[in-house]
């Protein structure tokens, strides 16, 4: 199968890769400038090496799809992988009371009272931003993440583009065309932003009834990060691919610096050592007529036997 081509990515990096300082404190070996090819004709990328958690990612995507910037959806999807960002501007304000929780990434990982600590805070906060709405809209809203760059973008006189919507009607509309982009980066909020965008940009095409999509990754942490994103755009691809009466082509996945973290090489290193399965297949209910109204209930995927999960540290 094409996973080949993610676990050449982390035996070049692991080989070649410069040992580089990094703004989490962690340390990365990192290499600049890459692209995989992943057939998504041939299987939906979901990689078999280790279990990656689809519903996760779907329920994030579909967040993004919605335009969406509150964690309270993805609560309620019982996905967490963007808690901290907004756990940092509670923790941040006059409101919290409890325990200092200053750089709370790396002490959790170094401090086992203080690993306790902030996971008691953090079921509080989660548990506020589920049963309290007005916490829920001042202290689950992250701004400007992905959901309002493709749906909302904010144009100099005030008015707002919603990127992913014409982009889907040109792609009905004028297939040949070479213009069919999202972006997600925006140097005027760069400066103020969290995270600025790691997906800064992607691309469909059109050819011989197929669409490709090709992504732009400026950061990618290959361990975490990486396998996430592979199956995320490559389920964009196929959701837009339905609407608009095409058959996928293929995801591109071209990277900036990816790098892997060096709390993490002993997990890809195990990795390597197991045999890839063939890919899962991702089925999409007829139901969904666009791409707008597709639901988690919408989505499965069949046939996904992967070895199992491997764990690492995030670094924040
Ligand atoms: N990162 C990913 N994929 C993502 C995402 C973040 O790999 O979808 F949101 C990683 C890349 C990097 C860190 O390790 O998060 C972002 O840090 P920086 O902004 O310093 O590149």
């Amino acid at each position: 199968s094409n996973e080949q081509a993610y676990l050449d990515l982390c035996r070049m990096i692991i080989e070649t890769g410069t040992v580089k300082e990094d703004r989490t404190g962690t340390g990365t070996i990192s290499i600049f400038g890459h692209q995989m090819r992943f057939d998504l004709s041939k299987g939906f990328p979901l990689l078999t090496t280790k279990r990656v958690p689809f519903k996760l990612i779907a329920s994030e995507l579909l967040w993004f799809i919605k335009g969406d910037t509150n964690i309270k959806y993805l609560l309620e999807n019982n996905n967490n992988i963007w808690n901290e960002w907004a756990f940092k501007r509670w923790i941040e304000s006059k409101e919290y009371e409890g325990p200092d929780m200053t750089n709370f990434g790396l002490r959790s990982l170094e401090d086992e009272a203080f690993s306790v600590q902030y996971e008691q805070q953090l079921d509080k906060f989660k548990k506020l931003i589920l049963e309290n709405e007005e916490f829920a809209q001042t202290y689950g809203e992250l701004g400007d993440v992905y959901g309002k760059q493709w749906r909302a973008w904010k144009t100099t006189t005030g008015e707002f583009i919603d990127q992913l919507q014409q982009i889907i009607e040109m792609i009905k509309t004028n297939p040949s065309s070479r213009r069919l982009i999202v972006s997600a980066w925006n140097p005027e909020d760069v400066p103020t932003m969290a995270l600025p965008p790691c997906h800064t940009l992607f691309q469909f095409n059109v050819s011989d009834g197929k669409l490709s999509c090709q992504l732009y990754q400026r950061s990618g942490d290959v361990f975490l990060g990486v396998p996430f994103n592979i199956a995320s755009y490559a389920l964009l691809t196929h959701l837009i691919a339905k609407e608009c009466n095409l058959e996928v082509g293929e995801f591109i996945h071209t990277l900036g610096d990816a790098h892997i973290y060096s709390n993490h090489i002993d997990q890809v290193r195990t990795q390597l050592s197991r045999e890839p399965r063939e890919f899962p297949q991702l089925i999409i209910s007829d139901e969904v007529q666009n791409v707008f109204e597709c639901e988690m209930k919408h989505l499965a995927i069949e046939n996904y036997n992967p070895h199992p999960t491997i764990k690492a540290p995030i670094a924040v």
